[in-house]
């Protein structure tokens, strides 16, 4: 039994297209964002400490951090599905890029974008981050080239964890001249379980409208 705590505008989108590419039944729960300060509120807060999205209860289990549930989820209901098995020639593969979205790549993207919001970086850490912003979707970018999927020859749950990122960089405007990251995003967003995933959690990013 998986119960989605799924926060407006977020992370939680994910799991949400996951369970609809898997044909998995759960059960969601929806929050809101405060309207000012755009953080969750104490409604996810009483079902985790941090207050994150996304958080789940799988099978008894409370979980919070995408990659983690990602893999569970897989591991526990894929059936073989959206990952390359134990073992394969892929596995390191996968793993790597799953967790690559939100150990290396979410951080500066989103602190780089969220910038402008909260009165800039600052000079003296402005390079430091933009530097890491570039370095980081230019590896992406290389790594796209082409290719269909982030991994192998095959969607998996690797290409969900990454694409919220990549949302987030396409709404940024940092995808302008990186077509691969651009066109890998446009292909992702075209699936039908991304499209089922906004119409029943809303866009991820607000302005984009879905
Ligand atoms: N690394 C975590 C990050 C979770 C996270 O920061 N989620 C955001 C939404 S995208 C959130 O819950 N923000 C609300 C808040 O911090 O108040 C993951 O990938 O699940």
């Amino acid at each position: 039994m998986i119960t989605l705590h799924h926060l407006e505008y977020s992370r939680s989108t994910r799991i949400i297209w996951l369970l609809e590419e898997l044909g998995v039944e759960y059960e969601m729960v929806r929050h809101q964002r405060h309207p000012e300060t755009m953080r969750a509120q104490a409604d996810l807060a009483a079902i985790h400490p941090l207050a994150k999205a996304p958080t789940a209860i799988i099978d008894g289990n409370l979980m919070m951090e995408s990659g983690a549930i990602i893999e569970y989820i897989l591991e526990q209901y894929g059936e073989g599905k959206l990952a390359p098995a134990p073992g394969s020639n892929d596995r390191a593969e996968f793993l790597e890029w799953l967790h690559f979205a939100e150990g290396t790549l979410a951080n500066p993207v989103i602190v780089q974008m969220l910038a402008p919001r909260f009165g800039g970086l600052g000079e003296g850490y402005a390079p430091f981050v933009e530097g890491e912003v570039v370095k980081l979707l230019d590896y992406v970018e290389h790594h796209l080239d082409n290719r269909e999927y982030i991994v192998g020859d095959s969607f998996s749950g690797a290409d969900i964890n990454i694409m919220y990122v990549i949302e987030l960089a396409m709404a940024a405007g940092m995808l302008a001249n990186r077509p691969a990251c651009a066109d890998y995003g446009k292909r992702m967003m075209a699936r039908d379980g991304y499209r089922k995933a906004i119409e029943l959690g809303g866009p991820v990013v607000p302005s984009l409208g879905g």
